[in-house]
């Protein structure tokens, strides 16, 4: 029986050394340590052996599995260890190696433009605000005194809703709700960005929807002087601090006096090109003193408060600074187009 146990713990021992894989020692575990298993067998024939012999055997017996279980489990590390050395190899990444770019979005040309007037008029004192896109037709017209018969209430350029709701023209509403708010009696320095709708055929220089900023300032005192101020100042952030501007009589509803205003051209300083249609100047805006009318409408009295208000559309802005010539690369989001105003 001594022999029988030693000659099987060679063999199982042999066995576990052979096992190449964590199934094949596991085979061998069951092979002989096992329920069938030689072991097993010689334990329970242990009735049979005499009372002398059987605390002998029974000790070599746990002793030969013992041996043979503690081989299997050095066994099991190792092969573990060597799987997951393999694992880690297989898997290991070189650090030294390029990354692959990620590639990022970034503003569009139309917010970063809105965000540089904004921090520009921020800077001045004014302060932003925002209203509804789908208006009245009292604070989109009546309010800025286009009365009824007013031929820029037309059907035909006004996206109507109802009869009395549309989508707004321009951002005035804005400023004429603010002038409620402020019920008449409070001096206002606000500027309005926002997206507009008008119904025009799409070409290179319309769209009919586009994106405004306008600008009011009511105040006691305030005199054309003023306005052309704050329009230098204005004109001379977004396109250069060597530019002039001028201002031409012109006729808005809402103002009066009326004028557009012109920046020198910065392809040719003001010399003439074909930019500028050779006159040296580029109209970037309208403008004008606020209406004594509009004024009145919305609680102010013009014998006590006078203003000044400014429009401008943002895409033409833009095209002018950056040499766009067609307002629809805006809308069609070509990444090729968008991706060349990203600030790195
Ligand atoms: C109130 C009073 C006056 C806003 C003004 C303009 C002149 C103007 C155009 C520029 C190009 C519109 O986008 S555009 O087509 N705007 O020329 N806008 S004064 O005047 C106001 C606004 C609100 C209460």
């Amino acid at each position: 029986m001594r022999e029988k146990l030693e000659a099987l713990q060679a063999e199982a021992i042999e066995k576990v050394q052979q096992a190449d894989n964590l199934q094949a020692l596991q085979d061998v575990r069951v092979a002989y340590l096992g329920k069938k298993g030689p072991i097993t067998e010689v334990l329970r024939g242990m009735g049979k052996l005499s009372p002398e012999e059987r605390p002998v055997i029974g000790e070599l017996a746990n002793k030969v599995r013992e041996a043979i279980a503690t081989a299997l489990d050095n066994k099991k590390n190792l092969l573990e260890e060597a799987a997951l050395n393999e694992q880690l190899q297989k898997e290991a990444i070189d650090v030294t190696l390029p990354g692959r770019p990620v590639k990022t979005g970034g503003p569009h040309l139309l917010t970063s433009i809105i965000e540089e007037v904004e921090d520009l008029f921020l800077g001045m004192g004014f302060e932003i605000k925002e209203g509804p896109e789908v208006e009245t037709d009292y604070f989109n017209f009546e309010a800025l005194n286009l009365p009824q018969d007013h031929p820029a209430r037309d059907m035909q350029d006004t996206f109507y809703i109802t009869d009395h709701l549309l989508l707004r023209t321009q951002t005035s509403p804005v400023q004429a709700r603010t002038m409620r708010e402020y019920n008449g009696d409070k001096a206002i320095k606000m500027i309005c960005p926002g997206i507009v709708y008008r119904r025009d055929s799409d070409d290179a220089t319309h769209s009919h929807q586009f994106t405004q900023i306008e600008g009011l300032l009511i105040d006691k005192n305030v005199r054309m002087s003023d306005l052309k101020g704050v329009l230098l100042e204005f004109s001379r952030k977004l396109f250069g601090a060597d530019r002039e501007i001028r201002l031409r009589p012109s006729f808005f509803p809402f103002t009066e006096p009326s004028v557009e205003v012109d920046v020198t051209c910065k392809v040719c300083d003001g010399k003439g090109c074909n930019v500028c249609k050779h006159t040296g100047w580029i109209e970037i805006l309208g403008a004008g003193m606020v209406h004594s009318n509009v004024l009145r409408m919305s609680g102010y009295d013009p014998e006590e408060y006078s203003g000044f208000a400014f429009g401008m559309g943002v895409e033409r802005i833009a095209m002018l600074k950056y040499g766009v010539d067609d307002i629809r690369h805006f809308y069609t989001n070509d990444v090729r187009f968008l991706s060349q105003y990203h600030k790195a």
